[in-house]
This record gives C-alpha cells, structure tokens and sequence, in this order.
C-alpha cells in the first residue's frame, strides 16, 4: 500500500473529524510537529497536505520535512504561528478558516464587557457565599449602554463585534489601516482612538505587524475609566504595560481572552480582581469548532480534487 499523502497534526480529534478526513483520503495523525521526525523518509515525501489544528509554531523547518507539500489548511482563523512567507517561498498555500466563527468571537467580546462592567463573577461569588442572604449589598458597578467604545482593528470580527456594540446604544470608534464604509467615527491614530473613548476593543490580527501593537502609550492615553478587551492575540499587547497600569489603577479593568504565554499567563494577572480571564475560549462552542473543522477539511478536500482552495491566505 502506498503512503498517506495527508497528514494531520493535531493533539486530539473527534470521531467526526477522524472520519471527514478519512473520507477524502488516508492520513496519518501526529500529535505535534515533531512527531514528524519519526516518520520515514519515504511516508514524509508522499505527504502532500497537512492539517494542523492548535498553535504548534509551523516554520520553514517543519515543511522542509516534508519536500512535496503543497497545502497548510490550519483549523482557526489566526495563523501567526504558520510562516507564511516561508510557505510562500516553498510553494505551499495556507489556508484558514474564516468567517465561521465570528458571532462566537463577538459574543465572547460582550459578554467580558458586561462580566467587567456588571461584575459578574463577583456577583455570582456573592450569591454563593450568603453575603447576599445576610443582607449584605454588593458594591455598585458600571453602566456599559451608551458609553464610548474604540475598536482596534475592523476587519470581518471587529465589525460584527460593531454590530453587536451598536445594539447597546454604544457612540463606536475605530482604528484600522484605513477609512471603511461604516457609521462609526474614524481614527487613524490609535493613541487618538484610545484617548477618545472609555472601552477598548482589540480585534487585530496577530503575527509580527501587530507585536506590542497596543502600547504603554496607548494604554495610558486610555486612562483611569478604560477598559482593555482582547479576543485577538496576546501579542498585540504590551503585556508588562497592561499589568503595570492595571496594578496601579491607571486603567480601571481588562477581559481578556488571550494571553503572550497561553496556558501558562503572567501569575500577575491572577491576583486581579477587576479583570475577567478566559481561557482562549472565542470559537469554543461545540457548533463553531464543527463549522472550523469542516471548514478545514473542505479545503483538504479541495486540494485532493485538485479545485481551489476555499479560504487561502497567501
Ligand atoms: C482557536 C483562534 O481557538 O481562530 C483563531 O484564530 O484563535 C481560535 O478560534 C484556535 O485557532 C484553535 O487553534
């Protein structure tokens, strides 16, 4: 029998995600990229496709293993931990998944902003404890409705975290690379974004354009009543900056759902009360990690069939 020419880098798969991709060809599965090394060199240049799913770095190195690659289909939208420009240099397409997990994302989006302004987990905690039985009242928080919001970056999530924000009456701003065809008031300095409004969406890409993207200067130009919400990349973010002005109240609060080290964050931000953290958790609900994968193995299968790829990035 001949060798796989699929390959799936992937730590777990579902039993629908085993047999999508089986159904288009036979595969081998690698728990991390250096599994690959284990492989023979005959298996390793049969591959032709590889999915990845999670944010194993995915170099020059890694392809060169595998010498006639020609598709990355990565499961997730961001794929800063793929060198594309390495990719495009060997030939090989990447692809994404786009789209399908935007109203998660933007969901995840409010629902931080009301957990920071409403004090939600606080309130639960309350709740649990009998403090509220004992008559006890909770301190009073945040009205969120109405308030200034700046979106940094308004590419297919920031505008449809805008659609939700408009709902709650909110006056939006935004930054991006350039002017878009929206209602929302424009800034293209993202320290002018920052200084203008109270909350501070962060919906950028990731990679290394955007590294440090959000500033000390941009945190502070936010100020005392600003919030920090990040469901882009934790890179976007001077971290040590967001820390400092958090610990020192220079900014009243964050809801952040990505972190530089994930899993392992800054044990700073544990000891924080007025932020609510979240465990990268945008696209995880059980609906849009189907949509990903199918999405995933629509391009594999494109590429089997010899059709084009559905979502390429490069
Ligand atoms: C996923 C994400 O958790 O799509 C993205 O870019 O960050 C998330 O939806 C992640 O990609 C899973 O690998």
């Amino acid at each position: 029998m001949s060798n796989p020419e699929l390959v799936v880098v992937a730590p777990d798969l579902s039993d629908r995600e085993r047999a999508g991709f089986e159904a288009i060809t036979p595969f081998v599965h690698l728990n991390s990229q250096e599994d690959a090394v284990n492989l023979s060199a005959q298996a390793r240049a049969a591959v032709t496709a590889m999915a990845v799913k999670f944010h194993g770095a995915v170099g020059g190195d890694q392809m060169d293993r595998f010498e006639n690659l020609k598709t990355i289909a990565n499961f997730g939208v961001g794929y800063d931990q793929i060198d594309v420009a390495a990719a495009t240099a060997r030939g090989i397409t990447v692809t994404n998944t786009p789209d399908v997990l935007n109203d998660d994302v933007a969901d995840l989006t409010l629902a931080m902003m009301l957990a920071v302004a409403r004090t939600i987990v606080d309130g639960d905690a309350w709740v649990r404890s009998g403090r509220w039985a004992t008559g006890e009242a909770m301190p009073l928080n945040r009205k969120m409705s109405g308030a200034s919001v700046g979106i940094v970056g308004l590419g297919r999530i920031g505008q449809v975290i805008a659609n939700r924000l408009g709902a709650f009456d909110m006056d939006i701003h935004y930054h991006s690379r350039s002017p878009k065809d929206v209602p929302y008031t424009y800034h293209a300095d993202v320290v002018d974004l920052a200084r203008s409004v109270d909350w501070l969406v962060i919906a950028l890409v990731g990679g290394k354009e955007t590294e440090g993207y959000i500033s000390r200067e941009v945190i502070d130009a936010l100020g005392a009543e600003g919030v920090v919400i990040n469901i882009s990349r934790g890179s976007t973010v001077d971290e040590g900056a967001l820390l400092d002005a958090l610990e020192q109240g220079r900014i009243a609060g964050a809801g952040l759902d990505v972190f530089l080290n994930e899993p392992r964050i800054d044990p700073r931000f544990l000891a924080l009360n007025q932020v609510v953290l979240q465990p990268h958790q945008g696209s995880a609900t059980v609906q849009t990690r189907v949509a990903m994968g199918d999405l995933q193995r629509d391009n594999i299968a494109a590429h089997f069939a010899q059709r084009p790829l559905l979502s390429p990035v490069n």
